[in-house]
């Protein structure tokens, strides 16, 4: 996708979920056409790109948990089919959309949509499953309803872990939406809470999840404590649970115990139905807080992001780049020197063994002499400038790839050697102090987003008590 349908396409999703973000998509493409000029990236290439715009929450787990039920309680539609075989074969990857009712697309539906960065997890597939393009069909669907709890956020419901028949290219799928997600849930069933069935999921996602440089991205969540209530073994559940966890090497965590109010069987027990639904409303509260932070948060990480990458181009990349094409520079131009040295010595040499001013006393052979030595000193010049500019790149190829791609850039023939001084993008380097500060009054303008919204809910929970 070129830069210019990207940042079409992120204002059009962008303007129906968070439209403060859409003033910051210009800022990046102020921000790329920088790094197009300096060449630290490629034309086709943006900044948008090197962000995730939307969060990710995805939703794994034993089957039948009860991972599908609760997305539909979350968003409060039921999007996903739940039932008590194994029922999702797939990932579905749920996100804003403007049509009022559910619509679902197939996986390559994704591939154009900018919110997911798709490609990586089609890489992830052929690596597995190599084939055509719509293998990816197999293993993802999308569906967009207009929910406000959708804004700003993705969600991925999975197929459940079954022990035997589970598919390569699920297991590796999973291993890379841990990656990339922002927020992991991870259900487990307390009608199974014994190790013996979780075995498959504990082997899989707990041992990816726990060495996580991120771990406290992933809650593990115990569901369907409703039905401990038989035997009033909720104590005995939760620690059976835990030390199945614990056994894995997962000694900390976030654990929570909840229930699906209306998958759950009814529970007779009064004293019990209340004890029960008070651990689970609160853990569900702070479940659901984790979710709704997450798109929050991105939105911050967007605008920071783009005050990094002005920084960082402004206070490394430039000062490398310009150290890198002057020290070029200087190479090139002893490679001048030496050349004219070398040539007027030949020259001082002929002259004293043959007099040679004298053979070529006629004026065309003057101009010849005089036009080859230029043309020497010009082919030398040219080649130096190349030789330099290319033994630089691969210097700088392993270290930094944009700076390479730069050193390239601003060394092709047309361009100036010598012209890297203290001016030297000089415009550029104010226009980045320019982002960055923009970059702060967005920060301000989110802040008063959020605040106002939550002051408005406080005034409404005012106005109910009232
Ligand atoms: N008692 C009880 N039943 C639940 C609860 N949550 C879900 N269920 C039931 O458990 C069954 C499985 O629920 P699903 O939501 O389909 O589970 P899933 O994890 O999406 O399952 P797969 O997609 O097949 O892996 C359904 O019959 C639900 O009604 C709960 O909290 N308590
Ligand atoms: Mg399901």
């Amino acid at each position: 996708m070129m830069p210019e349908e990207r940042y079409k396409k992120l204002k059009e999703y962008l303007s129906a979920e968070n439209p403060v973000l859409l003033d910051v998509i210009d800022k990046y493409k102020a921000l790329d056409k920088l790094g197009h000029k300096i060449g630290l990236i490629e034309p086709n290439e943006t900044y948008t790109n090197h962000i995730s715009w939307w969060p990710m929450i995805s939703v794994l787990g034993t089957f039948s948990a009860g991972k599908s039920s609760f997305i539909n309680e979350y968003i409060g539609t039921a999007i996903q089919q739940s039932g008590n075989q194994a029922i999702d074969d797939k990932f579905t990857v749920i996100c804003y959309g403007n049509n009022e009712e559910v619509t679902a697309l197939p996986g390559l539906a994704l591939d154009a949509d900018p919110r997911f960065p798709f490609y990586n997890i089609s890489e992830e597939i052929n690596k597995v499953d190599s084939g055509e393009g719509n293998r990816v069909n197999l293993y993802l669907q999308l569906k967009t309803l207009k929910s406000p709890k959708m804004k700003g956020k993705i969600l991925i419901d999975s197929p459940g872990f079954d022990a035997d028949s589970q598919r390569d290219g699920i297991l590796r799928i999973t291993n890379h939406i841990v990656e990339m997600s922002d927020l992991v849930l991870i259900f487990f069933d307390a009608r199974h809470p014994e190790p013996g069935a979780m075995r498959d999921t504990l082997e899989h996602l707990v041992a990816t999840t726990i060495g996580h440089k991120d771990s406290n991205k992933v809650l593990y969540i115990l569901n369907q404590i409703d039905t401990t209530a038989k035997e009033d073994n909720l104590e005995d559940v939760i620690s059976s649970w835990q030390r199945a966890l614990a056994k894995e090497g997962l000694i900390s965590g976030n654990f929570y115990s909840i229930y699906n109010e209306d998958a759950a069987t009814a529970i007779d027990d009064e004293a019990m139905q209340t004890r029960l639904e008070s651990k689970k409303n609160i853990d569900l509260a702070r479940i659901v807080e984790r979710m709704d932070k997450v798109s929050i948060e991105r939105a911050y990480r967007i605008i920071k992001a783009l005050d990094d990458f002005s920084r960082e181009m402004k206070e490394e990349k430039l000062p490398l780049l310009q150290e890198a094409l002057q020290e070029w520079g200087r190479k090139v131009l002893w490679t001048d020197i030496s050349v004219v040295v070398l040539l007027l010595i030949v020259v001082g040499v002929l002259q004293f063994q043959f007099n040679l001013l004298e053979l070529m006393s006629s004026p065309v052979s003057m101009m010849v002499g005089g036009g080859l030595f230029v043309f020497i000193i010009l082919l030398v010049h040219m080649k130096a400038r190349s030789f330099f500019a290319q033994s630089a790149a691969k210097k700088w190829k392993e270290k930094d790839i944009s700076i390479s791609k730069a050193i390239m850039h601003n060394t092709k023939w047309w361009r100036t050697t010598f012209g890297f001084g203290r001016n030297w993008h000089k415009n550029t380097k104010a226009k980045l102090d320019l982002l960055m500060t923009q970059g702060r009054e967005a920060i301000q303008k989110l802040n008063d987003q959020f605040v106002s919204s939550s002051a408005t809910t406080n005034e409404k929970n005012e106005m109910e008590k009232a």
